[in-house]
């Protein structure tokens, strides 16, 4: 196995490696770079469905997605996909996945299976880099707080999602939700202070006012946005990318219209976020 930083902070590119065949050593270097790097790419896998799912079991436990529509192969794989004729892509704006759940998930693992012609990238941030190069003075603010993340503006009645045509592609308006995590989070794997607020899914401050909070909030994401923190993937087939919930953004880019794309999603369960 051979590891690459991918870009300059972000992510890490594992070559030399086949997941569906991997042995017992190789996933345990392979637990190590996932604990410094939170986010791994690879090419050329060939892994259908039932390897994916085998790779997912043998990392974690597996966590089903309450809105998404799953798979014919497996109700454990969450469909990410866009029809040609479909305007709306889902995780089309920054966010981290699950961040509204109380024990929020530990990491997806996203497959490719039908890409378009160009585009489609996904790009991806770095939250543990993007908290190191924040000012003391904002650190300090940022002590002690906490975060309600929820998902009911996007999936509840009248949510973003709700009005676009991928609507049909949802279920669970029922689900909806929110729990509140520390803004500043100690991983539990890497030891690493990490930003944990994300634009998809944070509300507000515990205990302060919506405008309050939106100012710091914007003021926090446009620094993690910036060119240092960030990186963007150009899938072809067969590549694999494995991010960790807890330290990184995503967001997929929606600029192949007229085209179609699909992924396959696995998630696996976290445990609960302690304050750093
Ligand atoms: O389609 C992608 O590239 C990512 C979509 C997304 O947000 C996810 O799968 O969690
Ligand atoms: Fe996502």
């Amino acid at each position: 196995m051979n590891i690459v930083p991918f870009s300059p902070g972000v992510g890490a590119v594992v070559n030399d490696l086949q997941l569906a065949t991997m042995t017992e050593s190789e996933l345990t270097e392979l637990r190590a770079a996932f604990t410094e790097y939170g986010l791994l790419f690879f090419r050329d896998q060939d892994l259908p469905p039932e390897e994916h799912l085998r790779f997912a079991n043998r990392f974690g436990s597996i966590v089903v997605n309450k809105f998404f529509k799953t798979t014919q192969e497996s109700p454990q794989i969450a469909e990410v996909r866009k029809e040609k004729t479909q305007q709306t892509n889902i995780g089309g704006g920054w966010h981290t996945d699950h961040s509204y759940d109380d024990i929020p998930a530990l990491g997806s693992i996203l497959v490719a299976r039908t890409l378009p012609e160009t585009g489609g990238d996904t790009q991806f941030a770095n939250l543990a880099a993007a908290y190191d190069a924040l000012p003391d003075n904002l650190k300090k603010k940022l002590e002690g707080l906490r975060a309600v993340h929820s998902n009911t503006h996007l999936y509840g009645e009248n949510g973003l999602y709700r009005l676009t045509d991928l609507n049909d592609q949802l279920g669970g308006m029922d689900r909806v939700g929110d729990a509140t995590h520390p803004v500043v989070i100690r991983h539990p794997e890497s030891d690493r202070k990490v930003l944990y607020v994300n634009p998809g899914h944070t509300i507000q401050f515990e205990g302060w006012d919506f405008t309050e909070s939106r100012t710091l909030l914007d003021e926090l994401y446009a620094h993690v946005m910036q060119p240092q923190f960030t990186c963007s993937f150009n899938w072809l087939p067969g590549s694999v990318t494995f991010w960790d919930n807890r330290c990184t953004w995503h967001q997929a880019n929606n600029d192949y219209q007229g085209q179609a794309r699909l992924m396959h999603r696995i998630t696996i369960a976290g445990s609960p976020l302690a304050a750093a």
